[in-house]
């Protein structure tokens, strides 16, 4: 499907969940693979994790695939990967994150978690590059989420459909990767609408509610993929310290090479947690 269409999820009468099986299909067509097994949501700093988690077989971009939009960022690459990992399992690498602040509705936000289920994913493990709120955390910090507080006022989910989100981000999954790397920080992630980062004040609020990181994704994803039944493991990579908590301004080109300079390291450790799951 090319960018410039409309977008099917955008029909207000468009089912999601009948569109994300669509998308499914044609990745399962494109691949040749029916069904995959975990799927991964790369943030920045965590693209390399891609190479190393196993062997790339196919890779389709994005916006081939219906209900997908071509990325807003030139930093975000806009594929979705089928990765054969050295147990013979199935990794679906989505490179291509749909923010909310870029307008489009919550939909499209979410439907590259639904189609990962359609495509037989159980597991979703959601990354990101955040701040961090902890003093302790230095710029290339990876970070457990343990829970999140979604700011948005949005959700995911359509009409009176209420979904339990106790041990949103699962204990198990979160023990496999202390298995992996026992001195991994956990913390609460609060999801900001943005794209402005915060103020200070906004960071003090997210302290004081009980938050440890900010960022703008992963919180609506978070609650799409526990709809779908999906076990989650969110990871965080601190980039840069929260507004007020670090001296000076943020600024988007010093978080881009934080990440840069993080992503061997914090990819090596995923691809560790890929291969304990
Ligand atoms: I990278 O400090 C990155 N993403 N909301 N605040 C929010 N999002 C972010 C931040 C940050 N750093």
């Amino acid at each position: 499907m090319l960018s410039t269409q409309t977008n099917p999820l955008d029909a207000p009468e468009a089912d999601p969940f009948t569109v994300a099986r669509i998308a499914a299909q044609e990745i399962a067509d494109a691949t040749g693979v029916a069904r995959h097994d975990i799927a991964l949501t790369l943030g920045s700093g965590w693209g390399a994790a891609a190479d190393l988690i196993g062997e790339t077989t196919h890779t389709i971009p994005a916006p081939d695939v219906t209900g997908f939009s071509a990325p807003a960022l030139s930093g975000h690459v806009g594929t979705l990967r089928s990765v054969l990992l050295p147990n013979g399992k199935r990794a679906l690498v989505i490179g291509a994150r749909t923010h909310y602040y870029e307008g489009h509705g919550v939909r499209r936000v979410v439907h590259s978690v639904r189609t990962a289920a359609a495509t037989g994913a159980t597991t979703m493990i959601l990354t990101n590059g955040a701040g961090g709120i902890r003093e302790t955390w230095t710029p290339g910090t990876p970070v457990l989420i343990s829970d999140h507080i979604n700011l948005t006022a949005d959700s995911p989910l359509e009409g009176a459909t209420f979904i339990d989100l106790t041990d949103l981000y699962s204990a198990r999954l979160r023990e496999l990767a202390h298995g992996v790397e026992a001195n991994l920080d956990e913390g609460v992630y609060c999801q900001f609408r943005g794209p402005h980062y915060e103020t200070p004040a906004e960071v003090q609020m997210a302290k004081a509610i009980g938050g440890h990181i900010v960022g703008m994704s992963t919180a609506l994803e978070a609650i799409a993929a526990r709809q779908a039944g999906m076990e989650i493991l969110g990871l965080s990579l601190i980039t840069n310290l929260a507004a007020g908590i670090q001296e000076t301004p943020l600024s988007h080109h010093e978080v881009i090479d934080a990440g840069r300079a993080a992503e061997p390291v914090i990819s090596a450790l995923l691809a560790r947690i890929v291969a304990a799951l």
